[in-house]
Parts: C-alpha cells; structure tokens; sequence
C-alpha cells in the first residue's frame, strides 16, 4: 500500500538511539560537527520503513496509437498536427513508446526496477470519444484492464491519473477548461473511471500539475491548447479546473470510497521560488508571494483551514484589473459555498518537483505580458541559479526542494507528502550520471527533511519510466530511466545506468554508494 508509513515512529526511535547516553552524544555531536566541516554534509542514506518508491508516465507521453481503436483526436494531437512548428523537433505522440501494444514490455520494466507502484495516467479520448459518456470505447477500457491486470500480477501498485494534459478536442471546442460545463463533463468521465477500474485501483489523482494546465495552456501557449488568454483564460481553468477536482473527489467519497476504499488526491507542480538575495526583506516578501500565486494558487483552496484562494492574489489581481480599467476584477475570491465544496479535498498533498528559480526583485518581469498571472505577481524572476540539465527552465537547486517541503509542512498544516514527480532530462546518455546525481541529490533532501523536520513524506515518484514525448521539447529532452530509439523503427528501449541506480537504492531502501554510479570525471 501507498499508505502507511509511520515517520513520527521512526524518528522518535533515531533521537533516542542518538540522544540515549549525554557524553556518547556530545562526542557524536562533536565529530559530526567535525566531519560536516571537513565534508561540508552527513547524509542520511536510509529511508524509513513504509516508505515507497514508483516510477511515473502519461498516456499522450508514451501510448502511441492516436488514432486506432475507437481513440479520438485530443488537444496534443490536435496542436502537433496541425502546428508542427509549435514541437521544438516536429515529432509529435502518434507512435510515442508504443505502450499501447507494448505494455507488457513496461510492465517488465517495471518489475526489473522493483518498484512499489506505478504511476500513469488515463487516456480521456480513448475512454470516451466524444468526451461524454454518451459512447464508452470498449477497446479503450479493454487496454486499461489488461494493464491493470499485468500489474496486479507483479504486485505493482497502481497510482493512476485521470488528467494529465490530454483534453479531448471536442471538449475544447467548447472552450475547454474555460468552460464552467467542464465541471459536469470531468465528473462524469471520473464516474465511469472509479466504475470501471476502481476495484483494482486504489490511489487516484484528480489533475496533473493545474498550474501547467491553467497557466501554460489557457493564459499563455506554452501548452496545448495554446489559447494564450493571457491574465484571463487562466484565471477561468482555475475556477472551473478546482471545482471540477472538488466534484470528482466528492463523488469518489460518497459513491465508491465505501467499498473501494482507495485514496484520492491532486498532484502540484511548484517551481519554487527563492530570493536571490536571502538578506534582502524585499525579495523575501516578494518570494512568498510567488509561492503563494504559483502553489498557493491550487494549494490554498484544498489544503488550508480557511480555504479559497490566497489572499495576496485576490488582492494583487483586483488592484492590477482596477488599473486597466476593469468592473470586475480577473480572478475573484470563491464564494462561500465553494470554498467549503473545495477545502479538504485530497487524501495527501501530491508535489511535482523538480527545481527553483529565484526572485531579484519588485516590478515587471521582461518575460510577462500585460494582463498577465506575472505580472500580476508584481516580482522579476531569474533562473540563473544552480547546475544546468537539457530543459532551460530545470535547474539543480536541491535545498529548494527542502525548503519546498518544509513551507508546505508548515503552510498546509503538516499534511501527508507524496511525490508524484521529480526527474532530470539530458539528450540522452546512456551514462548518464547527470541524472543519478541529481536524484542522490533531490532524495538525500526528502531524508533530511523526513529526519531533521519531520515532513511526512510518505513515498517518491521518479520521473519517467523511459523517454518519451515531452510535450513542446518532442524528443529533444529525456527523462527517462530507459533510453528509447525513436529513429529506429523499432523503438528499442535500453535501460540508462540510472534504472540500475534507481533498482539498487529500491532493492536496499537506501542510496547507493556504490563508485560505479559515480561520474569518472568528478569521482575522486
Ligand atoms: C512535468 O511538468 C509533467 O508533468 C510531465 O508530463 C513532464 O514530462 C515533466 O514535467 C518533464 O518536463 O519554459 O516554456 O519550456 C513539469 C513542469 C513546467 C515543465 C513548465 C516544463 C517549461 C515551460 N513543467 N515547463 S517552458
């Protein structure tokens, strides 16, 4: 089970091992201290009992078949084929990894990693073409089972997504997530989800990474559909996209959580922000307020005790649209009913990490356009910080992580933790110690955080199983723990040194120490 851990027990029986005996302890204290001098950390390596580890993929990322067996055309589709130029390498996800054939493959994988759990996402076009549920596609709900069942043959725990990204296009030719009708249209698709496949499935996420949709998609283009409603339309999702989680959940809760008995939660990404100067009160303020308008956003309505949405971005939008010359402010606060529908809404706190930018200072952003979810925020970012990998925007900051997680701990009052994704992309190498460093690094931050802070982070999701379509980048950025062979018709998959780094710390709940997942260059 993903539930379970018990950290608070854990911890409880470390302090004691260490603070047992008063002149043992100065002594350890006193040569950790020195040690920690001399190796500028003592890490923690061993991960508390219960706690569980899984890889993640997304159906328009690796199922392929776009177009076969009942599958409608999504908003991916849609953007890829009709504006090539918009994917940075012009691929697009019509064969991708070929899961959809090719599953049994993935599921060996996956049992080769050992992992605990598995998380992917459902394909809403090729479980109901028309978005509604006035066609259910058999072979569709066919394809769900037979993974379901390989996976429950392997003992691999299901964590499935019911949204990640791929918008059924005949859903967003009725404006999508800008569309208060959607909160209907999701429910429904979620009713026939839990129904089908929910006696086998007892984890469950809501949405993908809301900021991304709503933010990327709507209020600019970085995403598909690339409405670029910029300061409007993403302001719209979010309503409607909240709403519609809150729907699901308490669906889940009244008709299937009495004998399905599964969780049900909503995974964040934060792009955590940091002042570029810790000194500077102005950029600290400032900071807070871009965690609070890029997490908070989603965060605060579920996950705080007065709910809605967070008081500085009713404040800051209100203030910004009064000077354009607005009625009615671009974002408003939720009125009382739906506070209360939303808040409480998920079992855990999913987070999406994978890096942190920074904030130098007040004003206008070079980047933001006007009305804008930036400007809005009113603070000029950087991502001139820490270590380099393949997507511009992910930067090696591994402390943000920390300092991500402890701001929730005390922002969220102390909720159960799952990282639903964390991952690094390079072009490729089957060396690739890039990667192992980044997540030695990342995870040795959740052990001091489980230890040092007692965050209850309850279980880790690597991102991604193997390369695979990544959205605007094509093929050009890679993720995954298996190298995927895209010229080669073919497509073989060949496992990167970091899946036998990633199998090994699962096998011994540990990190490796082991020299080989050392970079030769750097290894001493
Ligand atoms: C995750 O999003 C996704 O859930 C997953 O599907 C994806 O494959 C993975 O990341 C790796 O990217 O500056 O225009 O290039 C992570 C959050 C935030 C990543 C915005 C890409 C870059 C926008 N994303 N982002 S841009």
């Amino acid at each position: 089970m993903l539930v379970g851990a018990d950290h608070e027990a854990v911890r409880r029986r470390r302090s004691t091992a260490l603070h047992g005996n008063m002149a043992i302890t100065t002594w350890i204290w006193t040569t950790i201290g020195l040690l920690a001098l001399c190796h500028s950390s003592v890490a923690y390596t061993k991960f508390p009992e219960g706690f569980t580890f899984g890889v993640a993929t997304a159906a328009h990322q690796i199922e392929g078949a776009w177009n076969v067996s009942g599958k409608s055309e999504n908003v991916w589709d849609r953007l890829s084929h009709s504006r090539p130029e918009m994917i940075i390498d012009g691929t697009n996800g019509d064969v991708a990894c070929e899961s959809y054939y090719r599953y049994q493959e993935d599921v060996e994988e996956l049992e080769y990693l050992g992992v605990d759990f598995y998380r992917f996402s459902l394909s809403w076009a090729r479980i109901l073409p028309t978005g509604r549920i006035d066609q259910i596609n058999p072979d569709g709900i066919r394809y769900y089972n037979d993974l379901l069942n390989a996976l429950a043959e392997k003992n691999i725990e299901p964590l499935v997504t019911l949204f990640h990204w791929d918008l059924p296009q005949t859903l967003q030719d009725l404006g999508g997530w800008a569309n208060p009708k959607m909160i209907d249209y999701f429910r429904d698709y979620s009713d026939v989800c839990f129904r089908e496949f929910g006696d086998r499935i007892k984890s469950w996420i809501t949405f993908n990474e809301p900021y991304e949709i709503c933010e990327d998609a709507y209020g600019d283009d970085k995403k598909a559909p690339a409405i670029d409603s910029h300061g409007v339309g993403n302001y719209l999702c979010s309503d409607n996209l909240l709403k519609s989680h809150a729907e699901s959940y308490h669906l889940y809760n009244e008709k299937y959580r009495p004998t399905q008995n599964g969780r049900i939660m909503i995974s964040i990404n934060s792009i955590w922000y940091e002042p570029s100067d810790p000194s500077n009160e102005e950029q600290v303020a400032l900071a807070e307020v871009a965690n609070q308008f890029k997490f908070g956003w989603f965060a605060h309505p579920i996950f705080t005790a007065e709910g809605g949405y967070p008081a500085v971005m009713v404040e800051n939008v209100a203030r910004q649209s009064a000077a354009e010359g607005l009625n009615k402010p671009r974002l408003e606060q939720f009125d009382e009913y739906w506070i209360q529908r939303i808040k409480g809404t998920s079992d855990f706190l999913g987070i999406n990490h994978y890096t942190t930018h920074l904030i130098t200072g007040a004003g206008l952003d070079p980047l933001a356009k006007s009305p804008s979810w930036l400007k809005d925020i009113g603070a000029v970012t950087t991502m001139e910080v820490g270590g380099d990998s393949a997507s511009e925007w992910l930067r090696v900051v591994p402390t943000g992580f920390a300092n991500l997680l402890r701001w929730c701990k005390s922002s969220y009052n102390d909720p159960p933790i799952y990282i639903t994704e964390n991952g690094f992309s390079d072009r490729g190498t089957l060396l690739d110690y890039g990667r192992i460093s980044y997540f030695d690094a990342y995870l040795s931050e959740i052990l001091n955080v489980i230890y040092d802070d007692g965050v209850k982070v309850l279980g880790y999701t690597a991102w991604t199983l193997m390369d695979n379509f990544e959205w605007r980048a094509g093929f050009s950025e890679r993720f995954g723990f298996y190298h995927v062979n895209i010229t080669d018709p073919a497509r073989p998959r060949t496992a990167k040194l970091s899946a036998e780094y990633y199998k090994q710390l699962i096998a011994n709940r540990e990190l490796p120490q082991d020299a080989r997942f050392k970079d030769p260059a750097v290894r001493k």
